[in-house]
Formats: structure tokens, sequence, C-alpha cells
């Protein structure tokens, strides 16, 4: 079976696991002590040289890290339910506003969460407390983008449940929990595609 190496409560992971979820695949979870610097020791580092999870561990021990590549990779093996788009106009569709989520979003949350107490307490980081509040005000603003699209969509890239709509509510659940990022109530279409996405069995399947 194949093995994906993982830690309660990450959010990049979960996507991965969500993902296999709706194509009903099985992997193998290997949870990784992730406080425990075991990401950052040589033999973690010989599965990827960035040090972080999730990684994919085939049967042959070929490892693949990076979310989006693991389920490109799983996309591929079990092609349906499709989830990345199913013709060129689609499929380009749903890159752009997955990678404007990833770029965006992604960097403005993480940037909040590496330079904000949790991580600080971990004495992992020296926080900078400018970078801390740029990142939330950056993502305050992309959440109030967000909820002016989805006055006129379902779902983050259109009429349909995607990747981007997996990579998005695993981030803004890490950024509630962790982050003291929850959107602010008062964007209620993002508050709808919420309910609409975690009501889902998959996401269900893998609480944050
Ligand atoms: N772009 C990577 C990001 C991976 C990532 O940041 N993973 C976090 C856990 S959610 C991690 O391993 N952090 C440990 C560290 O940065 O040392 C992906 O999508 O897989």
């Amino acid at each position: 079976m194949m093995k994906l190496y993982s830690f309660k409560g990450a959010p990049n992971p979960r996507r991965v696991l969500i993902f296999a979820e709706e194509k009903g695949l099985r992997l193998d979870v290997v949870e990784v002590n992730l406080r425990g610097g075991e990401t950052k020791t040589s033999a973690f580092l010989g599965k990827n040289p960035s040090g972080k999870i999730p990684v994919l561990e085939l049967p042959d021990g070929t490892c693949l890290p990076e979310s989006v590549a693991i389920c490109r990779y799983l996309e591929a093996l079990a092609p349906e339910p499709n989830l990345f788009g199913t013709d060129p106009l689609e499929t380009a569709q749903i890159e752009a506003v997955h990678r404007q989520l990833e770029l965006e979003l992604f960097a403005h949350i993480g940037a909040a969460w590496v330079n904000g107490p949790i991580v600080a307490a971990a004495g992992l980081v020296k926080p900078i407390e400018a970078q801390r509040l740029r990142g939330e005000g950056l993502a305050k603003k992309y959440y109030a983008r967000l909820n002016e699209e989805l006055t006129s969509r379902p779902f983050l890239a259109g009429e349909r449940f995607t990747v981007a709509d997996i990579s998005a509510v695993c981030l803004v659940e890490f950024a509630a929990a962790r982050v003291n990022l929850a959107p602010d109530a008062s964007l209620t279409a993002l508050a709808a595609w919420h309910e609409r996405v975690r009501s889902r069995p998959s996401v269900q399947a893998h609480p944050a």
C-alpha cells in the first residue's frame, strides 16, 4: 500500500487525505513527530529535501513530496471523480484559482502563523510582528474577495467541487483553529461555501 507521511492537524497532509477519500483510495498513514524535528532528520530529508509533510511513499520506496503533486498523481491513478478539470479550459481555470489561493492566501496565513505565538512558543522561528500583522491583514482582504466571488458561484472554481475547494477548506479551518483567523461572520457567501464543503463525507472523515 502507498504510505502517507502526515501529522494530525497539519493542513497540507489533510489536503491529500481528503483528496484520496474522494477517490476511494486507501493510504497507510504514517504519523511523523513534526514538533520533535523528525522531518529534519537526514533520513526524512532523503524523502523530501524540503523537510516537510506530506510525502507519499510508493511500495517500491519512491517518495513524492508536495500536496498538489501528490494529488495529481492520485488523480492519474483514479481519474473519477474528476477534481482537476475535464477539458483544457476547465483544467486551466481550476489551476488559476488554485494557484492564486496557494500563492496568495496560503502565503498570507502562513506569514501570520509563522510569526504568531504558537510557533514562537516552540522556539522555531524568531517572530516578526510586522509580518504577522501584514499576513493577517492580507488574509482578511482575500477572504472578502472570496466572499464576493462566491456570491455568484457555489464552489471556488465554478459550479462543482474541485481540488481548489479541498485546499481552501483545509487552509481556512487551520487558520480558524490555530491562527485566530476565522473568516468574519459577515462574509455570508464564504460561510455558505464552507458549510457546503465541510458537510462532505471526505472532509468529515479527516477533521482538522
Ligand atoms: N508546499 C508544501 C507545503 C508543506 C508544508 O508546509 N507542510 C507543513 C505541515 S502542514 C510542514 O511540514 N511544516 C514543517 C516545517 O515547515 O518545518 C505542500 O503543499 O506539501
